[in-house]
């Protein structure tokens, strides 16, 4: 290419570019309620716990004000036990827009004992803990802004509290790793990581509920009646017990959300250090916690973590994406990195060579499912982590397809919520909240590093050093 066609060329990429900011914008604009940001319009229409996490990730590039209300928000609805609530109802919704609403859920009555919010009404179960290294990148992304408003100080209590809930009342198998109770917990809602445990639930009769995300979605899309006869009965039981936790038919380890919790209590150790408290504690807490993921879901067979139910003895044997999550941190054994990047790039997950984007799902497996949800579908936040966890582990080629593919699909889907992993076809909503936030956070680094690895150091999973810096 003569020097010509390489301006136009690097002209055109930048325009295109620009166009993925301001269309990312628009949805992010759209999206915002004025306090929060819902991940759909139409079918996610409250505040979503992590969701929330990866949408500031992305708002603190255009508006750092947003981002950081953003995080305040979801925080004031935390209950008195230390829990972030999965959802944060919008009083302004009509009741049946979404189910479960609140109305099933009834925090400030059944979760009184467990010390629910009077003034906002949530659900009682949980999300991944996205929110200290979101919370960090934020503060990072505008300093001035961040101490002018307290930001860090004030939310840090907020997250510390959180991550004791999790490490204190969810160690139910005793092992130091933390669990879920309920598919929708760990987020991954029907991956058949949960087929086995879910087995076990007695689903409620399908006429004593409405699904309501069958008014947006395709059902071939979405999870079955069935599935959902058995969310709905495990979150009954554990409203009708207040909310206490111990004693439900599910419980299982899951590599993602422990992950996050290690990539978030590093953070926390650098919001302590920032306001001039020790961080020591912090950073052995998430090595312990390391070993102990390590220790507990990892499967040298499978080449990848797995998940451990508790309630049936033992790992599953499904490979999920949620097992390829603990690449994002730095103090993962090289011996353990290695494995890991050739399984995504391996049959299971075929990264680069049958598929550009990472699968929720194993290629290879049963219950492989292209279209259907969290059953084979890639979605952009695991996307994201893996771009992340790629370039820490030393693999900037891959790293650089990845986010050039997840750039690419996100803006011809038009910001879709997952895409078949083989087409890229766009599934579930449009317009989704965590693809823009996302798209918009991995083309800011493009802008800064358009390619190069993430350093060990900063944040421990995030090389934040230069953020605030060169906001676009
Ligand atoms: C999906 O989960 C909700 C229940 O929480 C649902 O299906 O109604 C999942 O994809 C979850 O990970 C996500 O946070 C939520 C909102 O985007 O939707």
């Amino acid at each position: 290419m003569d020097r010509t066609a390489q301006l136009i060329a690097r002209a055109a990429q930048h325009e295109s570019r620009c166009r993925l900011c301001s269309r990312a914008a628009r949805v992010l604009d759209a999206n915002w309620t004025g306090s929060s940001t819902v991940p759909s319009r139409r079918l996610y229409p409250h505040q979503w716990s992590w969701d929330s996490a990866f949408i500031a990730i992305g708002l603190r590039h255009l508006w750092p004000l947003r981002a950081q209300t953003e995080l305040e928000t979801l925080l004031a609805a935390q209950w008195a036990d230390g829990r972030v609530p999965h959802i944060v109802f919008n009083p302004s919704v009509p009741p049946g827009a979404y189910f479960p609403g609140p109305g099933f859920w009834r925090s400030a009555t059944a979760g009184r004992a467990a010390g629910a919010p009077r003034t906002v009404q949530t659900s009682g179960i949980v999300q991944p803990p996205v929110h200290a290294l979101a919370a960090w990148l934020v503060h990072r992304a505008d300093p001035g802004l961040s101490a002018a408003r307290g930001f860090l100080a004030r939310v840090y209590p907020r997250l510390a509290a959180w991550h004791r809930y999790l490490l204190h009342r969810r160690d139910l198998g005793g092992g130091g790793l933390v669990c879920v109770v309920h598919p929708w917990e760990q987020g991954m809602d029907n991956s058949p990581c949960w087929d086995a445990p879910l087995a076990r639930i007695t689903p409620a009769p399908a006429r004593s509920f409405r699904r309501a995300d069958l008014d947006h979605g395709a059902p071939e899309d979405r999870p079955t009646d069935l599935d959902y006869g058995r969310y709905v009965r495990l979150a009954a039981d554990y409203r009708d017990a207040g909310y206490a936790d111990g004693h439900g038919e599910f419980a299982v380890e899951d590599p993602a959300f422990n992950a996050l919790l290690v990539a978030s209590e590093h953070a926390l150790a650098l919001i302590a250090s920032e306001l001039g408290a020790t961080a020591t504690a912090r950073h052995a807490r998430a090595e312990r916690l390391t070993a102990a993921l390590v220790d507990r879901l990892w499967s040298p067979e499978a080449g990848m973590f797995l998940c451990r139910d508790l309630r049936g003895g033992g790992l599953l044997p499904e490979r999920g994406v949620a097992g390829l999550v603990p690449l994002l941190l730095p103090s993962l054994p090289r011996e353990l990195a290695a494995p890991l990047v050739r399984t995504l790039t391996g049959p299971h997950f075929g990264l680069g060579s049958r598929t550009r984007l990472v699968p929720s799902y194993d290629l290879l497996g049963e219950a492989f499912d292209p279209h259907r949800y969290w059953r084979g579908p890639a979605w952009f936040n695991t996307g994201w982590l893996l771009e992340r966890g790629l370039r820490l582990h030393g693999e900037p080629a891959t790293a650089d397809a990845l986010r050039g593919a997840l750039l690419e699909l996100a803006e011809a889907t038009g910001f879709a919520e997952y895409v078949d992993p083989f087409t890229g076809e766009a599934c579930g909503a449009s317009g989704f909240g965590w693809t823009a936030a996302l798209a918009l956070d991995l083309h800011q680094e493009l802008l800064k590093r358009p390619s190069q690895g993430v350093s060990k150091t900063g944040t421990g999973t995030f090389d934040t050093s230069d953020e605030g810096r060169d906001r676009g």
